[in-house]
């Protein structure tokens, strides 16, 4: 069932490796296809999966840069819920919740989808309000998630410190069942073994770096490292990269990219039966199966593309990490590493068509794509093998930083901006 599954399971330990890229042998690329995806992420692969499987689009190629997983997918915290305030966010983020719900049994994979609940903290009126006003928003769209006074949260919670004395103390707080965590290079990797199966070329050590243009406009292909490659159509998904990517076709997008970090604890035995986050404080945790306890930091202040994150950020998230769950100031940090992500004016992904006829782009997902993974690539290629959105993605077009029809869920960004 499994043919990768030991992989699955050294992934972590080698990802960064010398060797590791060469564990999956590309195919070198032919000289045309149907179409191309930049970015071997999660996203990417579930693109080329979804064209494959739902639009018989098989002649595509995933050209990735370096390794598949490597970019964010490897290097989230892999939390998963739909508790988004706006109806657009909502209508997205569940459809990639209920297609996380049988992803395991689509792909024939683990991918390791654990409904744990997802649990927010208030440590403030704001917060109160502004926690219950998703819980009811998100009722009204169909989306379970519930209020939790202090002493609930706990019960749900037992390492949770509730007590009135501390710097931020916990008032309450919502929970949405069913969110939860997932693995994260097992996602990469399953979505990529099923699109392999179905004759999809996914290229590694392969970076785009311009773009072919008919007299017309249109795209007509890729230029890469590893030479010319002729499509009609191409979809960009490069988190943390698109806008450098899209600079090559004359685009400008309305992105800023920042780091953003993680870390791991030594591991220990199961201590901690959900994922909790503070957006107030700036931290989120939860436990993977191996035993470590997964913590995330806010994003960096400074525009960069370098993926680490400075240490007072870590440090501070750790700060709040120990007086949240005092019993942790034991743990000693096991490895920490960061990422790049990449943020629009709102908040909210774009994804959808471009000025340039034959060039479609999926991104800015900023600190919270992973979650979106599946339904994000089931958009994304209907979208790209009809020529137009899918409803979904419809109210997430590029243009809406023209119209004025933003998105903005600023709130619901799990991290500090
Ligand atoms: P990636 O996995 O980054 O894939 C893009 C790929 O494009 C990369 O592999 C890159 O190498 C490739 N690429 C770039 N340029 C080129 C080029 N020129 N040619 C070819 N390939 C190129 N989201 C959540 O929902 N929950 C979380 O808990 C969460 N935690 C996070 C914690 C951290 C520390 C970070 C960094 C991010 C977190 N996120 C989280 C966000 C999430 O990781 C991303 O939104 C999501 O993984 C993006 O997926 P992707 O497939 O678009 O990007
Ligand atoms: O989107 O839930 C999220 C998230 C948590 C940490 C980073 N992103």
């Amino acid at each position: 069932m499994h043919r990768f599954s030991l992989r699955t399971l050294l992934a972590e330990a080698l990802i960064g490796h010398e060797g590791w890229e060469r564990q999956w042998r590309s195919p070198e690329p032919k000289s045309a296809y149907d179409a191309v995806i930049v970015g071997g992420g999660g996203h990417g692969l579930a693109t080329a999966y979804y064209l494959a499987k739902e639009h018989g689009l098989t002649e595509i190629a995933v050209l990735e840069k370096g390794w598949i997983g490597g970019g964010n997918t490897g290097r989230n915290t892999t939390i998963i819920r739909s508790n988004y305030l706006y109806e657009e966010s909502a209508a997205i983020y569940e459809h990639a919740v209920r297609l996380w719900e049988g992803l395991s049994r689509e792909l024939n994979y683990n991918v390791m989808f654990s409904q744990r609940g997802v649990m927010m903290l208030a440590h403030n009126v704001h917060d109160v309000q502004s926690l219950k006003r998703h819980v009811y928003a998100n009722r009204l769209n169909g989306i379970d998630n519930e209020w939790l006074s202090a002493e609930q949260a706990k019960a749900f919670c037992p390492p949770l410190n509730i007590s009135p004395h501390m710097r931020y103390p916990v008032i309450g707080a919502s929970l949405q069942r069913r969110g939860g965590v997932a693995r994260h290079d097992a996602v990469a990797w399953g979505y990529a073994r099923g699109a392999d199966a179905m004759g999809v070329d996914i290229i590694q050590n392969c970076e785009v770096l311009g773009f072919m243009r008919g007299p017309d406009g249109s795209v007509t292909g890729v230029e890469t490292s590893k030479g010319p490659i002729r499509t009609p159509r191409v979809g960009v998904v490069a988190a943390g990269h698109t806008s450098v990517i899209m600079a090559r076709a004359g685009l400008r997008m309305p992105l800023e990219s920042f780091p953003l970090q993680a870390l791991v604890s030594e591991p220990v035995k199961p201590v901690f039966p959900c994922v909790v986050m503070s957006n107030t404080i700036h931290a989120y945790i939860s436990q993977s199966d191996r035993g470590e306890l997964v913590i995330g930091a806010g994003t960096d202040q400074y525009v960069s593309y370098s993926q680490q994150g400075g240490m007072h950020i870590a440090t501070h998230t750790l700060e709040a990490i120990c007086e949240l769950f005092p019993q942790f100031s034991r743990l000693r940090m096991l490895r920490n590493w960061g990422g790049i992500v990449d943020v629009t004016p709102d908040r909210s992904p774009i994804i959808g068509l471009t000025p340039i006829p034959g060039l479609y782009v999926n991104c800015g997902w900023g600190t919270g794509g992973f979650k979106a993974t599946p339904g994000s690539g089931h958009v994304f290629a209907h979208t790209i093998a009809k020529g137009e959105p899918h409803p979904i993605n419809a109210p997430f077009a590029l243009d809406r930083f023209r119209t004025g029809r933003l998105i903005d869920e600023a709130a619901a960004a799990a991290v500090a901006h």
